[in-house]
């Protein structure tokens, strides 16, 4: 009888409200500071993984399409840490779909590894723990360490492959009243990847050192405002925090950024928002797009603001879920 060695798994992507920028250790994935997550209900993956003994090699299909090249062996370089940590041999088939919406070019690496790691985990048997599992997810990318927990997320930054990891912030249902708006802007400069991008300013920013002395009284802050639900001043540290991470590439050597004309004209309307009695707060990553963290009971009085100055394709509204990683199948 041939046994089946299949999973499915859902993870949503995440959105970090203090910073993940700068490896330790680029091989484990271990971070230079601890950061801290919203998990979103909008964007998620679904991956399926079976492994076979009859497979010669691992097949990536990513939306219905066979995937080869670069990204695919990527993967199979994950595959082999999965292989590696469940002692087999076996090759792998994956089948992934991202459920993000095309045109808004956000990445999805948090997903994508979150929900390849407990598919394996499932498919394999492992019976990994929540922190295994992130540590698991880590070694894809580190983002996605935190999307294995809904709501607000930690990622420890540990110091080995072992002490790295995330855990859940109990929020007492905070999340619930809150939101998320994507303002996808396009780019048409030249993309630095995050991964080069944070590996460059590591290296070389002047402010890097400032950034790093920093980040742990934001951390420290932030916890204390969701203990208070203090919204005004989890907005204020996280705004903060973003456009420091923003900074430290503006000392790197060469000076990048990722802001474009149209995130400042983001950032004005949200500051536009508070002006007229709405709060709201800005964040950005790797990319020109502005995340703006809301109360619900805000949402539309800042998305009738946005459409002044954005199409209606370019805005996009998620709540913020407490479901963490999902077997499916
Ligand atoms: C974050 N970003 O905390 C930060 C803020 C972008 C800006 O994590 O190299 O795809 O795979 O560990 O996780 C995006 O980088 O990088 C990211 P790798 P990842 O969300």
């Amino acid at each position: 009888m041939k046994l089946v060695n299949s999973g499915k798994a859902r993870a949503h992507t995440n959105i970090a409200l203090i910073k993940y920028w700068g490896k330790a250790d680029e091989t484990y994935i271990i971070p230079m500071n601890n950061s801290l997550s919203v998990t979103l209900e909008r964007f998620y993956t679904e991956t399926k993984v079976t492994f076979d003994p009859e497979y010669t090699e691992d097949v990536l299909v990513l939306n219905g399409e066979t995937i080869e090249g670069k990204e695919s062996v990527k993967i199979s370089r994950y595959m082999d840490i999965v292989r590696a940590q469940a002692d087999t041999t076996m090759y792998a088939r994956i089948e992934s779909e991202n459920y993000v919406p095309t045109a808004a070019g956000l990445a999805s690496s948090a997903s994508a590894y979150a929900a390849l790691a407990a598919a394996c985990d499932k498919a394999l048997n492992l019976g990994l723990s929540g922190k295994a599992l992130s540590r698991l997810a880590r070694r894809g990318s580190g983002s996605a360490s935190r999307s294995i927990y809904g709501g607000f997320v930690e990622w420890e930054k540990g110091h080995d492959d072992v002490s790295s990891y995330s855990f859940p912030i109990e929020a007492d249902r905070w999340e619930d009243d809150l939101a998320m708006i994507f303002v996808v802007i396009n780019n048409k400069s030249k993309k630095v990847s995050s991964r080069a991008g944070m590996s460059l300013t590591r290296d070389t920013s002047r402010f890097y050192k400032y950034w790093l002395d920093h980040v742990d009284e934001d951390i420290t802050a932030v916890k204390h405002a969701i203990k208070q639900k203090d919204f005004k001043q989890m907005g204020e540290v996280i705004e903060a925090n973003g456009l420091r991470m923003h900074a430290t590439n503006l000392g790197a050597q060469p000076p990048f950024t990722y802001m474009v004309d149209d995130s400042y004209l983001a950032m004005n309307v949200v500051h536009q928002c508070r002006e007229a009695g709405y709060p709201c707060y800005f964040t950005m990553d790797a990319g020109p797009n502005v995340k703006i963290l809301v109360e619900k009971k805000n949402q539309q009085a800042v998305l009738d603001a946005l459409h002044q100055s954005f199409s209606e394709d370019q805005i996009i509204a998620s709540d913020i879920t407490r479901t963490g990683v999902e077997i499916i199948e």
